[in-house]
C-alpha cells in the first residue's frame, strides 16, 4: 500500500474533504440523452433522485456534467450547458449533504455553479479554455486538473507518447504552476491522469501500473476508470459488463494511493473501499 504525502484536508467551498480515507465520487450526467424527455422539472427531479441514491450508499461527492466528452458528441453552448447544470446544482445543494463537483470547462458554468453551492471544479481540459483559469480562481473552489491531449472529439485519432507517465506528469506539473500564477494555490488542486483521454489501451495500462509516480507532486489523485473502454478492450466486455473490471481497478487505485474514485456504480465501489479499509485497520 502506498501512503501518499499530501495534506489531509481539501477545502471545497463551504465544505472540507477529509483525505485521510478514499472517497467515492458519483457520476451524474445531465445531458439530454442521459435523462428522458419528460421536460425540465422531470429531468431535475430524476437527477436529484439519482444523486440522492448515490449519497445514500456512500458517495461523498457528486460530479455534475452537462457536456458529453464522447467522441462525436454535439458541442453545447455555454447557455445550454448552464440551463442543464444550474437547476441540478441548486437542487442538490439545497437537498443533499454532499460536495458538488462541476464537470465543466466553461467559465460561466464555473461561476454560476459556485454561486449555487458547488465545491469543486472538475475540468477535463485542465482550465485551458479561454477564461477558465480566471473563473476558477475567482470561485475559490477546489479544482481537479485532468490530463488530455487535444480535444475530446479528436483525441483518440492517434495518441502518441515517448513516455506516457513522464509526459502526463509534466503536463500536470505545468498546469499546477499555471494555476499557482493565476491565483489557484496547489493546496486546492487535485490531479488526474485522465484515463481514456487521448490514450491507447497500452498507454492506459502503463499509466495505471505506474500511478504512484504522480504522487511526486504532493497532491491528491483522482482516478476515473468506471466502465471505460480500457476495460472493454482488456477484457472483451460491453459497457454493461464492466463492473468487475471497474471494481478491480478501483481497488488497485486505492492501493496505489488514489484519494477520489469517480464512478457510476457507487454502492459496489464503496464496499470495495470499505473492505480495503477493514484490512488496513487490522493488527
Ligand atoms: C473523467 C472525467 C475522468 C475526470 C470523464 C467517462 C468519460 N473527469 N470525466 N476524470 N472521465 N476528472 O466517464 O467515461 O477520468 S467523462
Amino acid at each position: 500500500m502506498i501512503v501518499p504525502q499530501h495534506p489531509i484536508r481539501l477545502p471545497c467551498g463551504s465544505r472540507t474533504l477529509d483525505l485521510a480515507h478514499p472517497h467515492v465520487m458519483g457520476i451524474l450526467n445531465v445531458t439530454p440523452d442521459s435523462f428522458s424527455d419528460g421536460g425540465r422539472f422531470a429531468a431535475r427531479d430524476a437527477a436529484l433522485r439519482h444523486a440522492a441514491e448515490m449519497v445514500a450508499v456512500g458517495a461523498t461527492l457528486i460530479d455534475v456534467g452537462g457536456e458529453s466528452t464522447r467522441p462525436g458528441a454535439r458541442p453545447v453552448s455555454p447557455t445550454e450547458e448552464l440551463e442543464r447544470v444550474a437547476p441540478v446544482v441548486e437542487t442538490i445543494a439545497a437537498e443533499l449533504d454532499v460536495i458538488i463537483s462541476l464537470d465543466t470547462s466553461t467559465p460561466a458554468v464555473m461561476r454560476e455553479g459556485a454561486r449555487l453551492g458547488a465545491g469543486m471544479i472538475n475540468d477535463v481540459r485542465a482550465l485551458r479554455r479561454e477564461g477558465a483559469l480566471e473563473a476558477a480562481a475567482e470561485t475559490g473552489l477546489a479544482v481537479c486538473l485532468m490530463h488530455m491531449l487535444g480535444e475530446p472529439g479528436t483525441m483518440q485519432q492517434s495518441p502518441r507518447y515517448e513516455d506516457v507517465v513522464a509526459e502526463v506528469g509534466n503536463f500536470l506539473a505545468q498546469r499546477l504552476s499555471v494555476c499557482t500564477v493565476a491565483g489557484i494555490p496547489p493546496e486546492r488542486v487535485v490531479l488526474d491522469p485522465g484515463f481514456g483521454f487521448a490514450k491507447t489501451l497500452a498507454h492506459n495500462l502503463s499509466l495505471f501500473r505506474r500511478l504512484e509516480a504522480l504522487h511526486e507532486f504532493g497532491r491528491p489523485l483522482l482516478v476515473g476508470v468506471s466502465r471505460k473502454s480500457m476495460i472493454g478492450q482488456a477484457l472483451g466486455r460491453e459497457v454493461d459488463e464492466r463492473l468487475p473490471g471497474s471494481l478491480a481497478l478501483a481497488a488497485l487505485a486505492v492501493a496505489k494511493g488514489a484519494c477520489i474514485l469517480r464512478v457510476h456504480d457507487v454502492a459496489e465501489t464503496v464496499d470495495a473501499v470499505r473492505m480495503i479499509a477493514a484490512v488496513q485497520a487490522a493488527e
